[in-house]
């Protein structure tokens, strides 16, 4: 049974990207090399040989693209900065015109009524602090907040939402056990310390706004809730082994003061007792969670999976996207019911929520029909308000993704726009979800 749609009248409605994934021109103006670009330029590390180095163009046509966002009538603008434009060699000396391009993003942004959200870290390291270890350096806490400050301190007055970490976990899962992200290292020791890394610059940069900071600073974290295949107590188990690992292992720290007890059991030596004062470090009080939700998983007990022993289940009456994840807007709901339960009533925003589905490569008679991300932008929609109805409290809604664009090592044949792209002519196409959403801002939900 559905229930009447209705959000808070200050519901903040707005889109996301992230800067490698649509800027290009990633060497521009002083700019030093990420660890994208090294990644990118591996052979057979990315789909069809892709790389960002031209992405959406988004570098040259940003008021483009913000004039697009006002054509919805967008309330807010969710975006990353890219640390090597800021800090060519990822600390020392500042690039002024790194600073000054998102100066001008901002600017347009504010010009055209846009609230610009900021992510300091979309996994896009400076490739020179890579060269120093990366995130397995216990000094990046360092660098990373000599970094975040010079953000601050040249945009706090205009920005008051500021994110540390889009996804510590993909970050960790992808870039340092799996190796299907850069930096591409698959090491479960790596990953704890990357892991825990993370979580220490996260503190330290929350730390230091603090001091300089007058607005709004949090986490993005993906959720993605797990349900048991069966009753039998080894897949509950396992359920709980992949809660742990994948949503508990972030928000548990700053929350609750402590790791998930699985995660000791499921990295055994490789995770070590990490020293106590770090806790206090981690657990610095946010003012805001950013949620990033795109499907569930119904775990089992898998003995020979490495490393957590356990295997997801297909759904075999469900809908799966192009990326080959469920369809599975309950889980939505059950996300942000879930969190409210366990950590309080800490401010929330949906920071990416979206589908890939296909979508043809040119935009016929200007028209881009995309069916099925409609239907699921319109169950999203309700699973939210579910949410709200039930008491939770979320403020904000960015929509992934404003634009067509590099999904990462899937290169370009995954498209998770509202807007279409036409990688040969940049050609930008509103898509039937486009209208949509702008017609549930325009309504705040009352459309739907
Ligand atoms: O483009 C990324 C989107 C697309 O899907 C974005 O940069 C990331 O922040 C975010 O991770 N994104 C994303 N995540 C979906 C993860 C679902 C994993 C499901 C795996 C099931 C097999």
């Amino acid at each position: 049974m559905s229930q009447t749609i209705q959000f808070p009248p200050d519901f903040l409605w707005g889109s996301a990207t992230s800067a490698y994934q649509i800027e290009g021109s990633p060497l521009a103006d002083g700019a030093g090399p990420s660890i994208w670009q090294r990644f990118c330029a591996v052979p057979g590390n990315m789909r069809d040989g892709d790389t960002g180095d031209i992405a959406c163009d988004h570098y040259k046509r940003y008021k483009d693209d913000v004039a697009l966002m006002a054509k919805l009538g967008l309330k807010a603008y969710r975006f990353s900065v890219s640390w090597s434009r800021i800090l060519p060699q990822g600390r020392g000396a500042v690039n002024q015109a790194g600073l000054d391009f998102y100066g001008k993003l901002i600017d347009e942004l504010l010009a055209h009524g846009i609230e610009p959200m900021v992510t300091l870290y979309h996994w896009d390291l400076p490739a020179a602090l890579d060269d120093r270890g990366g995130w397995l350096n216990p000094d990046i806490a360092d660098w990373f907040t000599d970094y975040a400050r010079i953000l601050f301190q040249a945009f706090d007055g205009r920005v008051k939402s500021w994110a540390t970490l889009n996804e510590p976990w993909v970050v960790t899962d992808g870039g340092y056990m799996h190796g299907t992200l850069a930096p591409g290292h698959r090491n479960l020791h790596e990953a704890a310390l990357a892991s825990h890394n993370l979580m220490r610059a996260h503190g330290s940069a929350v730390k230091a706004y603090r001091e300089i900071g007058r607005h709004q600073i949090g986490i993005v974290v993906n959720i993605e809730p797990k349900y048991p295949a069966s009753q039998f107590q080894e897949d509950l188990d396992a359920t709980r082994r992949a809660d742990a690992y994948m949503n508990r292992q972030y928000l548990d720290p700053i929350f609750l003061g402590s790791y998930p007890p699985e995660l000791k059991q499921m990295f055994g030596d490789a995770w070590p007792e990490w020293p106590a004062a770090d806790f206090e470090l981690i657990g610095q009080k946010l003012d805001f969670v950013g949620i990033n939700y795109y499907t569930r998983s119904v775990v089992r007990n898998e003995p020979s999976n490495w490393p957590l022993k356990v295997a997801p289940v297909r759904q075999p009456q469900a809908t799966y996207t192009e990326t080959g994840w469920e369809v599975f807007p309950q889980g939505l709901t059950d996300t942000l019911t879930s969190f409210k339960q366990r950590y309080g009533d800490t401010p929330l925003y949906i920071m990416e929520n979206g589908s890939a589905f296909y979508d043809p490569p040119n935009a016929e008679n200007g028209r881009v029909h995309d069916p099925l991300r409609v239907d699921c932008l319109r169950k999203n929609m309700q699973a939210l308000s579910n949410a709200l109805a039930q008491g939770v409290n979320v403020r904000g809604y960015m929509v992934w993704s404003l634009l067509d664009n590099l999904e990462w090592s899937l290169g370009f044949s995954k498209r998770f726009g509202i807007i279409h792209v036409n990688f040969a002519t940049q050609q930008r196409t509103l898509k039937d979800s486009a209208y949509l959403y702008a017609d549930i801002v325009a309504s705040n939900g009352a459309c739907l």
